[in-house]
């Protein structure tokens, strides 16, 4: 890094974070784009803007104890990462995961604060979670880990202090419980968590949002190019809510989807998935908790691949949905040699740095999570104006704003990126353009508030 004073901060960061290769890599892939705003912002440093950027405001970490069906107790570990509240409470979702520790809650709030800030809504960054996995545990397992959970969260959250949802393995059914256990504890009715169920707060396309919001994003990607969807092979990784709904809008718009994933392995449909075998695959995952090998069971058009990854098949276009750094270098090269044109993240820092290197250095169209996934915690801000005026909007209404906030977000990644000379050509740097502009107006609202 040549600005001196982003060198600095790397050096600092990774010395006193020695520990914690995710949250290192995310700062990593900031501060290494961050430099051409960090090189005409002279008020940063000396108001240690980059320092405090770094260091989450607060990190509570708690003891989760919960009983089994057999009435066997455990102990899990729980966490709130509330990273930065300078434009608004500490917002972003909770992760119920065995990978789940510091390292990965700080990498993700640390994401989160530039995410939010590019939404447009005023919404500070935080993330949560807990090393608890809910694969293989009945409903009244997750229902009393949830309500164990709560009950020491429920102290430091709160509709205008901080406001959790869901993430990985943390969908309808555990939102359900913790903001039961929320509201019998608080004794009070209000926005606290979103992703809420729709007869109890929650708002209608919250669901579908993240993969929708992805899928509109890349429609502005190709749009610049006088492209569209139609006829596009794509490649889908993931199975759970964010690639489902990805998948759904990439086939109304007239793709070919191709492929979808989980932690076993990925399964090819020939003939393109369509929305009834989605509709299946809703099913299989929300409800029945089954695996994504039984689509080849159940259509003779597909295949399944155990162990392997989907990019391999060649596609136009690729969106990587289930978890970070599921897509490495020699992913990326095997998808450039592929003839790949377009990636977009759908999932938070699926593709590692390398792997982000090969995208820019072919000058493919490449969408960073920060950007591109903003969607689901766009519409959680729309939940919140929800709960707040206590209406609830129309599915249009709220597609509509959602649809309009992803323009918004394309637009300014594009126009920052045009700003500091970050194009070249028909070629756009939005990976450096989202980080400029999520972090630049962090930035001046910390400046306005001084040193705290
Ligand atoms: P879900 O739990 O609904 O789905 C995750 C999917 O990814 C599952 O199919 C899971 O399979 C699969 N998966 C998990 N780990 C791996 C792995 N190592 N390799 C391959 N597949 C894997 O989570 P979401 O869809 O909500 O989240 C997916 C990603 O999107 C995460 O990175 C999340 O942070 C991000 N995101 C989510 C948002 C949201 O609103 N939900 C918003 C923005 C980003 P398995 O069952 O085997 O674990
Ligand atoms: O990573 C994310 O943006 C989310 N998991 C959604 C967070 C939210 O508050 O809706």
């Amino acid at each position: 890094m040549k600005n001196a004073y982003v060198n600095r901060i790397w050096e600092e960061v990774k010395a006193k974070n020695a520990n914690e290769p995710e949250f290192l890599q995310a700062v990593e892939e900031v501060l290494t784009t961050l430099e051409p705003a960090v090189d005409k912002m002279p008020e940063l440093e000396p108001n240690a803007i980059l320092e405090r950027m770094v260091e989450p405001e607060r990190v509570i970490m708690f003891r989760v104890p919960w009983m089994d069906d057999a009435g066997n107790y455990h102990v899990n570990r729980g966490f709130r990462v509330q990273f930065n509240s300078a434009i608004g409470p500490y917002k972003g979702g909770l992760r119920f995961s065995k990978e789940v520790n510091l390292s990965v809650l700080k990498f993700l709030g640390f994401e989160q604060v530039l995410k939010n800030s590019l939404t447009t809504l005023p919404m500070g960054g935080g993330k949560g979670g807990s090393d608890f996995d809910p694969h293989g545990k009945s409903d009244k397992e997750v229902m009393r880990f949830c309500q164990s959970f709560m009950t020491e969260l429920y102290r430091h959250i709160g509709a205008d202090v901080d406001v959790p949802a869901g993430d990985k393995n943390v969908g309808g059914r555990e939102i359900g419980y913790l903001f039961g256990q929320y509201k019998r504890i608080r004794d009070e009715y209000t926005g606290v968590l979103t992703g809420k169920g729709l007869t109890f707060g929650g708002s209608l396309i919250r669901t579908e949002a993240t993969g929708y919001g992805l899928i509109y994003f890349a429609r502005e990607m190709l749009k610049v190019k006088g492209q569209d969807f139609k006829g596009k092979t794509c490649v889908v990784s993931g199975s759970g809510n964010v690639a489902q709904y990805a998948a759904e809008k990439l086939i109304q718009l007239g793709a070919k989807v191709v492929t979808l994933s989980d932690s076993s392995g990925y399964i090819y449909d020939a003939d393109g998935i369509t929305q009834e075998k989605l509709d299946w695959v809703k099913e299989l995952k929300c409800v029945k908790r089954g695996r994504i090998s039984e689509y080849a069971k159940q259509f003779p058009s597909a295949k399944y691949f155990e162990g392997k990854k989907v990019w391999e098949v060649k596609c136009d276009c690729a969106f990587p949905c289930a978890t970070q750094n599921e897509l490495l270098e020699a992913d990326a090269e095997m998808l450039l040699k592929n003839g790949c044109k377009l990636v977009a993240e759908g999932a938070n820092m699926p593709s590692d740095n390398a792997a982000v290197a090969k995208f820019q250095a072919a000058k493919i169209m490449y969408a960073p999570g920060k950007a591109s996934n903003a969607g689901g915690v766009a519409t959680s801000g729309l939940e919140m104006s929800q709960n707040s005026e206590r209406l609830s909007w129309s599915a249009a209404e709220v597609d509509a704003k959602l649809d309009s906030i992803m323009c918004n977000i394309h637009d300014n990644c594009l126009n920052t990126a045009k700003r500091f000379g970050l194009t070249d050509g028909e070629y756009i740097n939005y990976q450096a353009g989202a980080n400029i502009a999520g972090f630049v107006k962090v930035a001046e609202a910390m400046i306005a508030q001084g040193l705290v």
